[in-house]
């Protein structure tokens, strides 16, 4: 363990520094960004990880002068980084560092300083104790999304990084805790956190990065569960800044492909078609002429804008070959064509009678969009699987040189 005597000697004479760990994007299959990690370098060369110290620093009151000591090698290290596939990086901080506006102006003028974009810098916040209703805290770290940062929830899923605080706070990435990436294959219960908490991410439309991913299984279940990104010892260790920019591509995971975004967006139009039935049925039983019929509360029906249209138009667009492409694409948007036009009979006061034969209609595109998406999944499946068994001969199966 190191001691507070030894945590002061550091800040002194400079021997924090930080190492980087790269992210990766499963759905586009490289590397996108890094994050910036805590390391003490004692004289005689170890190197000392944050778990030995932070617990005595923050006993002493020393974690905002620790932060603070470390803004200026960042900074120095994002523009080495700048242009690279290590941008943008992230930044660990507590919600304590935020208690006042030193932090924060400091990440400021330093940025300024070096002429680099905030979009470069994404601040990472673990909330360690329940301070999150501190008035200064949320105004400072509203100051950190609105100067252009982004913003990460450290830990997601363990002590008080919770979905209160999430509702709260203007985050742009969740990062999903490793001892819930660790247990998930184990425990069905974790497996059902994570893919929730993948879906949850997806739906408030925000960035979802699993940590601590050690093994290609474990890949394997954040793929086909939507997962955009993640970070663990399968991509890279963390690595000081001159190995990182040596470390050559990463070739480790069998494919990447977009599959778990299929299941994210079926999910997402279950239930934007029950929203819309719901609303349809709710607002035909009223009188024809009911000025309830005609306020503006109505399910979206831009096809672009659900989950299924933008895959379509990015990730999902590697498909775009197969004839199931284009006929999910097509039944989305006549699904989203017969909506525009329930709520357009619902507004001119259609009965029940005619809302039900469109909402027949709708079910028939709707079904048709996930049989061909359901098809794209399988073939997908395909995909990924395949270099498995090419690669691995049988159990028992001799090879000869
Ligand atoms: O608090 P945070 O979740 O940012 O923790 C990051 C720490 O986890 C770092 O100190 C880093 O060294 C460590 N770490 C990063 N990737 C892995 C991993 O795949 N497995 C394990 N066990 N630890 C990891
Ligand atoms: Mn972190």
């Amino acid at each position: 363990m190191v001691d507070l005597h030894e945590i002061v000697a550091a800040l002194e004479t400079g021997r924090f520094c930080l190492f980087y760990q790269p992210k990766y994007s499963i759905t586009n299959a490289v590397i996108e960004g890094s994050e910036a990690l805590l390391r003490l370098i004692r004289p005689d060369g170890t190197i000392v990880t944050p778990n030995a110290f932070l617990g005595v620093a923050a006993q002493a009151g020393l974690l905002p002068a620790i932060t603070r000591h470390l803004v200026p090698l960042l900074i120095n290290d994002m523009a080495v980084l700048h242009n690279t596939r290590y941008s943008p990086v992230s930044f660990n901080t507590t919600a304590g560092d935020f208690a006042d506006d030193t932090l924060l102006n400091l990440l400021l003028s330093e940025l300024d300083r070096s002429g680099l974009a905030p979009s470069a810098l994404e601040v990472e916040i673990t909330e360690s104790e329940a301070i999150a209703s501190d008035a200064c805290v949320r105004i400072n770290i509203e100051r950190v999304r609105s100067a252009g940062f982004g913003l990460a929830m450290d830990d997601f899923g363990t002590g008080y990084s919770s979905v209160d605080t999430l509702s709260q706070w203007p985050f742009s990435t969740i990062k999903i805790d490793q001892g819930l990436v660790q247990r998930m294959l184990d425990s069905e219960k974790c497996a059902h956190i994570v893919r929730t908490a993948i879906r949850l991410a997806h739906d408030l439309d925000i960035d979802v990065v699993a940590e601590g991913v050690e093994t290609e299984a474990q890949y394997q279940f954040l793929l086909q569960a939507g997962c955009t990104k993640m970070q663990g010892y399968l991509i890279s260790r963390p690595l000081p800044l001159a190995e990182l920019l040596s470390h050559s591509e990463f070739t480790g995971c069998s494919v990447a492909l977009a599959v778990g975004l299929i299941h994210i967006a079926l999910m997402d139009h279950v239930e934007w078609r029950r929203e819309l039935a719901s609303f349809a049925v709710r607002t035909a039983m009223l009188p024809a002429e009911a000025a309830a019929r005609r306020v503006h509360n109505y399910p979206r029906v831009i096809a672009e804008q659900c989950m299924a249209g933008r895959w379509f138009l990015q990730e999902g667009a590697v498909f775009s070959r197969l004839p199931d492409f284009s006929i999910a694409a097509t039944a989305n948007r006549d699904a989203f064509a017969v909506a525009t036009e329930i709520i357009a009979n619902v507004r001119a006061g259609a009965d029940m009678d005619e809302i039900n034969a469109l909402l027949a209609r709708l079910q028939i595109n709707s079904l048709t969009m996930m049989g061909a998406m359901m098809n794209l999944e399988n073939h997908a499946f395909m995909q990924i699987y395949r270099p498995y068994c090419v690669a691995q001969p049988e159990a028992g199966a001799t090879e000869h040189a």
